[in-house]
């Protein structure tokens, strides 16, 4: 715990003094507008979520506390928990440190691998991994603290405690998952000598490829945040900013980001995949591909893995992925149908019209990277996605919980009291 917290123990000051300062200097100032079709749609681009961890630009995509995702690509997953939940890359000792800190801590519970085989066949694995985090809340150090009188300035201490024991155990957790629904039901122990994405690829047992276990390590890079205002991340920080434990609110962020608008598109996108090479029986030409996206479209269906809320270029982490396919020259089927529908599908639907951003996003190549190593149980994709993207969470959690962020609470408007303040701004309004 210690290369963390004395990290952490050198930026908090700074980071509550940055806080501390915008309060002090700005606190009155109007910095965005809202409209009624905000409100009413969904809360879109309205700035109201703090993150510090990560941005989302239309222009460029994701950046890690500044840096440009696609600058990130080699590192490991350790080093972007560090950088995401401290600011700074961490130097060579100190991400040995934590990555033997994850391995030192990784169990699988006894009473979390009961409630996975307790569990009915039918259960999503988002739902098994959901229910196994809740089953570790017990184990929580912060809600130990917070019964136990602990000032409000040493909660975030204990919530970094439960965010590694839950990083820790969360490969542990999917990989046995994967092996108790889809394989033969043997757990693959943990190799102390490895790293986490390392480890975890080796305990899914999916190949003994390097180049999975590298694809692993890429996939947990690239998914780890996507700053707050997602579905997964703005439900973990509110569900934490009530001062549940970390093991409630990743529980619940995962139960966002099992919705097939957000996470669980990935798993429709290699459906699309797998939809098409059977259609036509392997790999499509660019024109057969054309006129299949016209028909989806003309039946009012969606072309998946393409648009975005925020993006409006090609997602930099479906660049990564591509460059990844590119380097360990992959092209078999999935990879290669994906890597044509990019040729194809922006310009089918600059012309259809309608999506704001015609560019692929991250979900249009990661499972088919997956599914071409082996892994073709693609409703299990999302976990993959969801083991990464705790790493943010947490760390979203962690920066709220150093600076005593207080209870996330917006205001909700009925329908009649929006139509009022509607008809009240209009009246203000100077006419044009
Ligand atoms: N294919 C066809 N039509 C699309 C489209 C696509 N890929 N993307 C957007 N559109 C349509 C929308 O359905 C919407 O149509 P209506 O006006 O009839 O409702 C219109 O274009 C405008 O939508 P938008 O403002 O461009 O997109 P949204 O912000 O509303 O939605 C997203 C974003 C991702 C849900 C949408 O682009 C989509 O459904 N894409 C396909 C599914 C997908 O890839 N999801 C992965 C999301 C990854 C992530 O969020 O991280």
């Amino acid at each position: 715990m210690d290369v963390l917290k004395t990290k952490l123990s050198q930026v908090l000051p700074i980071f509550r003094a940055k806080r501390a300062q915008l309060l002090e200097r700005y606190s009155d100032v109007a910095v965005a507008s809202v409209t009624v079709e905000q409100i009413i749609g969904g809360m879109r681009s309205v700035p109201a979520v703090l993150c510090d961890t990560s941005s989302v630009s239309p222009s460029e995509g994701l950046r890690i506390r500044g840096i440009p995702i696609l600058d990130l690509s080699d590192a490991t997953p350790e080093e972007i928990f560090f950088l995401l939940a401290t600011g700074e890359r961490p130097t060579d000792e100190e991400r040995t440190a934590l990555s033997r800190l994850l391995t030192e801590h990784a169990v699988l519970p006894d009473e979390v691998l009961a409630v996975l085989r307790a569990m009915q066949p039918t259960a999503h694995p988002m739902a098994m991994l959901s229910a196994a985090l809740l089953a570790m809340e017990h184990r929580s150090a912060f809600r130990r603290a917070y019964e136990s009188g602990a000032s409000k300035d040493q909660l975030w201490e204990y919530t970094l405690e439960d965010c590694i024991a839950l990083l820790s155990s969360i490969t542990s957790i999917a990989a046995a998952i994967y092996r108790l629904k889809f394989r033969d039901g043997v757990l693959i122990e943990p190799d102390p000598s490895l790293d986490w994405s390392a480890n975890f690829a080796r305990m899914l047992g999916v190949s003994d490829d390097p180049r999975w276990a590298d694809l692993v390590r890429l996939y947990l890079v690239l998914h780890s945040d996507h700053e707050g205002g997602n579905v997964s991340a703005f439900t973990g920080i509110t569900v934490a900013s009530a001062l549940s434990d970390p093991f409630y609110a990743i529980s619940a962020a995962l139960d966002g980001l099992a919705g097939p608008l957000h996470g669980l598109a990935n798993q429709e996108c290699l459906a699309f995949i797998l939809d098409i090479r059977q259609r036509f029986n392997g790999i499509p030409s660019n024109d057969q591909l054309r006129e299949f996206c016209w028909e989806r479209l003309r039946n009012g269906q969606v072309i998946p893995g393409y648009g975005h809320a925020v993006l409006r270029v090609t997602d930099p982490r479906f660049t990564a992925f591509y460059k990844f396919a590119e380097h360990y020259g992959l092209d078999d089927d999935c990879i290669a149908i994906a890597k044509r529908l990019y040729q194809v599908v922006p310009d089918v639907l600059r012309e259809h019209g309608k999506a704001k951003n015609p560019y692929p996003n991250v979900d249009a190549i990661s499972g088919s990277l997956l599914y071409d190593f082996g892994m073709t149980e693609f409703t299990f994709y999302t976990v993959m996605f969801g083991v990464s993207r705790a790493l943010g969470i947490c760390a979203q959690i962690l920066f709220h919980r150093m600076v005593g962020s207080p209870i996330v609470r917006p205001k909700s408007v009925t329908l009649a009291e929006l139509e009022q303040m509607a008809q009240n701004a209009t009246a203000t309004q100077p006419a044009s």
